[in-house]
């Protein structure tokens, strides 16, 4: 029967990705390498949050604070000690970019061509973790390019376009790993008894419209007129609700499932907004494109942005197609009024 079939013929990640690479060549032994990396940091962090509240240590601050003036979340330093120890052994990756650390980290053994770099939000939404709530790990790859000896990484001030695969790990109920390397994007859940990641859903589209926003409301009148008069208009329209969790690979993944809007606009303090453009916002856009939406930063798409610093930040608008028109058709109508 049914059950059955599944139980024989579950795919794995390292299967999915190889099958899909055809058209890859070369590169698709080293992306499927790659993202078995990426399982394996996923497994030992989920593993590490599973049992937080039951060992020592794990949970709270370290009393400094990171290169974003963040306080830092022990479980922050674990999980970006784990990318890096994990990329280590990969011989692919020469240099590894986090929101977590001030300046890459080069992988000597494999630089100065590594052939690849990765970026990540090792713990996306640490704020969670002391609750035991929703959390996630952001991941883009991009080609090594150049040398890069003067280790300022220069090469990473690309567009989005310059990413080969992005995607994200959500901490949940489940652990779930949704990534595009191009191809569409597909969701795998973590079976713990077999240490593996099962295909769930492939080619996931998000719906062309959605009911949810998800925004964090307390920043209302930090935010431009525009946004203001967008949240009144879903405020009095029928049909629309409010989500946010506080964790953005939680809140993104149920838009990418239920369709609607996540967004974080700038403020008059910080009109570039919250939102990290390497290891957040670009690697989303990347997924939520390949799955039929869009990402906006208000005044063109994230995918085009070029950073000019590796922790730039952008706002965001990101989503079902016409849920980002709609927020973007306010900007539009505020900008005409000026
Ligand atoms: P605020 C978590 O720190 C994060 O980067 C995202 O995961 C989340 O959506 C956002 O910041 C929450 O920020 O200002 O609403 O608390």
């Amino acid at each position: 029967d049914r059950e059955y079939a599944l139980e024989r013929d579950c795919t794995t990640l390292s299967r999915h990705v190889l099958e899909q690479l055809h058209s890859f060549g070369a590169e698709a032994q080293d992306l499927s390498a790659l993202m078995n990396r990426i399982a394996l940091a996923g497994k030992l962090i989920a593993r590490r949050l599973s049992r937080a509240g039951l060992m020592a240590g794990v949970l709270g601050f370290t009393g400094e604070t990171n290169v974003q003036g963040e306080s830092v979340k022990k479980m922050d330093v674990y999980s970006n000690d784990v990318f890096i120890s994990v990329f280590k052994q990969s011989g692919l990756v020469c240099r590894l970019a986090s929101e977590e650390m001030e300046k890459p980290y080069y992988i000597p053994e494999n630089c100065p061509i590594g052939r690849y770099t990765l970026l990540y939000d090792p713990i996306d939404g640490s704020s969670n973790t002391d609750i035991n709530l929703t959390l996630g790990s952001i991941f883009a790859i991009r080609r090594q390019q150049g040398d890069d000896v003067d280790g300022s990484a220069q090469d990473l001030l690309q567009d989005g376009h310059q990413q080969i695969a992005a995607g994200y790990i959500l901490y949940g109920p489940s652990t779930m790993l949704v990534y595009s390397i191009g191809n569409g994007v597909h969701s795998f859940t973590l079976d713990p008894s077999l240490g593996e990641f099962i295909l769930t859903e492939e080619n996931i589209t998000i719906p062309n419209h959605g009911a949810i926003y998800s925004v964090n409301e307390g920043n209302f009148w930090q935010w431009e007129e525009s946004f203001r008069e967008y949240i009144r208009y879903v405020h009095r329209t029928e049909g629309y609700t409010a989500r946010y969790g506080g964790a953005m690979v939680g809140d993104i993944h149920r838009i990418l499932v239920q369709g609607g809007v996540f967004l974080y606009p700038g403020t008059e303090q910080k009109p570039e907004g919250k939102l990290r453009l390497l290891y957040e916002s670009a690697p989303l856009a990347f997924l939520i494109e390949q799955a039929g939406g869009r990402a906006s930063t208000g005044s063109g798409e994230i995918m085009d942005v070029v950073p000019e610093k590796l922790h730039q930040r952008t706002p965001l608008i990101i989503g079902s197609k016409e849920d980002v028109a709609l927020v973007e058709s306010f900007i539009e109508q505020q900008a005409q009024r000026k």
